[in-house]
């Protein structure tokens, strides 16, 4: 599976909300299919960790629950894809507002497949609050997880339903309310009838 023609391009997105199992997901496939992952959540909190003024301009925004702006998600991002030579991405995280899919579309491409892990709130929410007893991530806290909620139905919901209507072969709804395992196979069954 490891084999691709690094000279073409792919791109996977991974879309769904906050806890939804999107990084969970994304090791999976990179285990079995060897894509670049880019996970826009581990780029910004890199940017963060690295005390940039880039990154000190988002610490606030991400512990607030709300999305950083356009142009610093897309130059991460950018700056991110020039750096490696295979060109297939699994792109985890983006785009989470419609204005970001545009913008993608605009100056870099279209997406291949664009998988939606749709988790109810209250599953959501568990695993969040789970997690946060070690991630020591300043944004799994109640009062941050209630404003994610809020940034994902207002501006990332809306993206599904720009694919389900722009691309409706690329875009593939997953049940992601279920055990890893499970969610995977549905993921990877889907992944593998597309590199038929
Ligand atoms: P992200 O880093 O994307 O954070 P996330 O939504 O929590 O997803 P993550 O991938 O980490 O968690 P997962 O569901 O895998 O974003 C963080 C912040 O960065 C955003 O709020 C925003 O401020 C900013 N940001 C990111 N992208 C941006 C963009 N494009 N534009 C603007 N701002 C942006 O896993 C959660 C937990 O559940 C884990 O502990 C995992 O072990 C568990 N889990 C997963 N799947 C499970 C399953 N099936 N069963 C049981 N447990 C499961």
């Amino acid at each position: 599976h490891n084999q691709h023609d690094c000279k073409r391009k792919t791109f996977i997105f991974v879309l769904g909300g906050p806890g939804s199992g999107k990084g969970t997901q994304c090791e999976l496939i990179v285990r079995d299919f060897g894509y670049t992952h880019l996970s826009t959540g581990d780029l910004l909190r890199n940017e963060i960790k690295s005390g940039s003024e880039i990154g000190k301009s988002c610490e606030y925004i991400v512990k607030e629950g709300k999305l950083v702006p356009l142009e610093i998600t897309m130059k991460l991002l950018q700056d991110a894809m020039d750096k490696v030579s295979c060109k297939h991405f699994l792109i985890d995280g983006f785009p989470r507002a419609v204005e970001q899919a545009y913008e993608f579309e605009s100056k870099v491409g279209k997406p291949d497949i664009v998988i939606y892990l749709n988790c109810s709130m209250e599953i959501m929410e568990k695993r969040l609050l789970e997690r946060g007893k070690s991630s020591g991530r300043a944004d799994d806290n109640i009062d941050t997880i209630k404003k994610r909620f809020e940034a994902f139905v207002a501006e990332s919901k809306p993206v599904v339903k720009y694919y389900a209507h722009s691309a409706p072969d690329a875009i593939k709804e997953v049940s992601a309310d279920k055990p890893i395992d499970e969610v995977y196979k549905e993921i990877k069954a889907i992944l593998e009838s597309k590199e038929q």
